[in-house]
């Protein structure tokens, strides 16, 4: 039987995806809970949030008895998707970072430079997205506070150091230390259905250095060891041309459209678009502005990819990048 979930159940799963602590995570599977049609077909799916549910309840109970151990860094959410930059030492993770933002993060010519995360915000095409720079992963060496940055993050840039012989296996060891936490780097995120623990993050494998004559060499043999290996993208970062087609690839990662909304008898502000799923409905978008909006909507207009300018469409209408809407309650 099918699920049959709502889109404020879908946003419920998404918060309690990207939530940072066990408070967050608490409120999320509550919501999921509450908003879940409650049928034969769901069965599975609600002993799965039940169980979800009492461990982060417990995790929480033990965090307000015991004091706080371990580095933690609280970064807040901005913009339309987290993007978190990750790879082993001296890979190129803050050049990109620099390159890619206004941020001005340490870069040098020698490993472990960067000790604490920094983000800054990136735009694409009216898009503001969160990028984070880290410090390196290597064997044995995946913080707490750094594991749930990446799991907890919207998409993820693998860098590879195209000019370094170590790089194969550097990289192999960051792929390996996030593996043995249940956390996957692939090319489309999202849970696995059949586990909850386990999180599949939407990633792309950045190989710097591109004009390193060995560069394709080094990364076949990232490749060899890791079957299932993301798709890559050479870059040289001394070179002008690749900051389009790296901030595109972000926006790929994502998985999202861009919507422009109005208001009647008014023009729509092109600057500031809003961003839903790529599988997103008029329903989505409503529920993205507020949830009574969603609650209380009627028909929506269109202007853009439907059959003529200012169609009237219903709420579960598939929208396209740059349509405009105009929601009527
Ligand atoms: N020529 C060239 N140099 C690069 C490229 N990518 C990175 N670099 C250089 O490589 C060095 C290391 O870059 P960083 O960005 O500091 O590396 P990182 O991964 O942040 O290093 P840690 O913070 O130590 O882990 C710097 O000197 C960068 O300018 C590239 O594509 N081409
Ligand atoms: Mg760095």
């Amino acid at each position: 039987m099918p699920a049959n979930l709502t889109p404020m159940y879908y946003k419920a799963e998404r918060d309690y995806r990207r939530a940072q602590t066990s408070a967050e995570q608490v409120d999320c599977l509550q919501r999921m809970l509450q908003l879940m049609p409650k049928h034969k077909g769901t069965d599975k799916l609600q002993a799965d949030i039940k169980s979800r549910l009492s461990e982060a309840r417990q995790n929480l109970k033990q965090q307000i008895n015991a004091p706080k151990s371990g580095q933690t860094f609280r970064i807040p959410r901005q913009g339309a998707g987290r993007i978190v930059i990750i790879g082993g030492p001296n890979c190129g993770k803050s050049r990109i970072l620099k390159e890619l933002t206004r941020a001005e993060p340490e870069v040098a010519p020698f490993p472990f430079t960067t000790r604490e995360p920094l983000p800054a915000m990136m735009e694409y095409e009216g898009v503001q997205i969160q990028l984070v720079d880290t410090p390196p992963i290597t064997a044995g060496q995946l913080q707490p506070w750094l594991l749930n940055l990446v799991r907890t993050a919207d998409g993820v840039l693998l860098v590879f150091n195209g000019s370094s012989d170590d790089a194969p296996e550097e990289t192999l060891a960051v792929i390996q230390e996030l593996e043995s936490r249940k956390t996957r780097l692939t090319e489309i995120g999202g849970f696995d259905r059949n586990s909850f623990s386990i999180v599949n993050l939407a990633s792309r494998l950045v190989v710097t250095h591109a004009s390193d004559v060995d560069c394709q060499v080094r990364s076949q043999l990232l490749f060899e060891s890791w079957v299932d290996h993301i798709s890559p993208l050479d870059v040289e970062l001394d070179e002008g041309q690749f900051a389009s087609t790296l901030k595109q690839r972000c926006f790929e990662l994502l998985k999202i459209i861009r919507v422009f909304t109005k208001s009647p008898g008014k023009p729509a502000d092109m600057r500031l678009p809003l961003t839903i799923a790529d599988t997103g409905t008029v329903e989505d978008l409503a529920v993205q502005i507020h949830e009574d909006v969603a609650r209380n909507l009627k028909h929506a207009r269109l202007w853009g990819h439907g059959d003529h300018d200012g169609q009237v469409v219903g709420r579960e209408y598939h929208l396209r990048d740059g349509d405009v809407v105009e929601l009527h309650c």
